[in-house]
């Protein structure tokens, strides 16, 4: 049963968010009179999320009262720092979409949005951002993951040696975020499609953000300056092997000698038999990209096919790992 919808919806009526905001628990009816929505709908909306552990539930004379769980206060209303409502939201209105396509996308082995959307899949981030609205939704959605797990990626390695940082398709600019506060002497400059820079400076970051900087380009038309680090995150999952060595050899000969590469990424076990977050991550790639996960020795070798020497891997123990070449 498609459990997550039950959560999707709730968090797209704003059930959590009230719940917060009314700071004592709520009968069914006032919930649904409050969001506009149906008595019938609602009650039972309540109560999967009450079975999901999702909110809890107190019997009173005057009837059910529900309230968040602690779950729920953290994860799923807006304005909880580690909010994954975007994530939801981008889930519930692309992501699930395309999976309503799964047995054609492996029938055939490519992306589904020409039969969801109607849409040309030739470029996959053409498609995805096809719409300023769509390239919003995802951008928030995608900056929301790196306030649970932005630290220890980050982290993974000591990366203070490195000032001069680019973050190669650094999108709604959150990583870009986590790593100027985690090492106060780098600048990360975001380098993203021009659309998606103007953006993420009119909506994700201040100007008072001086530490972080934009460069607006195409990093497999266009020239990619020269720096310590790079930062790959979330970029080699979304192509095949042939266009990530392209990429990587680029950054290779644009990387300062002594300076590296950074990839943050979902790791397969070396075996492929999961995790299994990592195994439908890469049937998420399938029916919306044109790459899928790897495991840390595939990383590896793409990256000495690109000239990187020393590889390092360092697995977080949450979504996402870190692996670092150096050059
Ligand atoms: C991409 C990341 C995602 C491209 C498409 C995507 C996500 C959802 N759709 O680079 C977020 C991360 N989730 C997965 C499944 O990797």
């Amino acid at each position: 049963f498609p459990y997550p919808q039950v959560m999707f919806t709730a968090c797209e009526l704003g059930v959590f968010d009230l719940l917060l905001e009314s700071g004592e628990p709520l009968s069914s009816d006032s919930i649904a009179s409050c969001l506009g929505t149906s008595t019938t709908g609602m009650e039972r909306l309540l109560e999967a999320c009450v079975g999901l552990k999702l909110l809890a539930v107190e019997v009173t004379q005057e009837g059910a009262l529900y309230r968040n769980t602690e779950i729920s206060n953290i994860y799923l209303t807006k304005s909880s720092p580690k909010s994954q409502y975007h994530m939801m939201m981008y889930y519930s209105n692309t992501v699930y979409l395309c999976w309503q396509h799964l047995t054609e996308a492996v029938r055939e082995g490519r992306n589904q949005y020409e039969r969801t959307f109607g849409i040309s899949s030739q470029d996959p981030f053409g498609a995805m951002y096809r719409s300023e609205e769509e390239m919003l939704k995802f951008m928030a959605g995608q900056n929301s993951v790196w306030s649970i797990c932005g630290r220890d990626v980050l982290a993974a390695f000591d990366l203070s040696s490195f000032t001069q940082i680019y973050d190669l398709g650094g999108g709604g600019g959150a990583l870009a975020r986590e790593c100027v506060s985690l090492y106060p002497n780098s600048t990360v400059t975001i380098y993203d499609l021009p659309k998606v820079v103007q953006v993420v400076k009119e909506r994700f970051i201040f100007p008072e953000e001086r530490q972080i900087a934009f460069h607006e380009g195409d990093f497999f038309n266009d020239s990619i300056p020269e720096a310590e680090l790079y930062i790959l995150s979330k970029i080699l999952h979304d192509w095949d092997d042939d266009k990530c060595k392209q990429l990587l050899t680029k950054v290779y000969k644009a990387c300062k000698p002594g300076g590296g590469v950074l990839l943050v990424e979902s790791l397969l076990n070396e075996d492929k038999s999961g995790p299994l977050e990592t195994q439908l991550y890469s049937m998420n790639m399938l029916v919306q990209t044109e790459g899928k996960e790897r495991t840390a020795a595939e990383y590896s070798k793409l990256l000495e096919a690109a000239g990187f020497g020393v590889i390092q891997v360092k697995r977080t123990g949450k979504l996402y790992d870190a692996v670092l070449g150096r050059k």
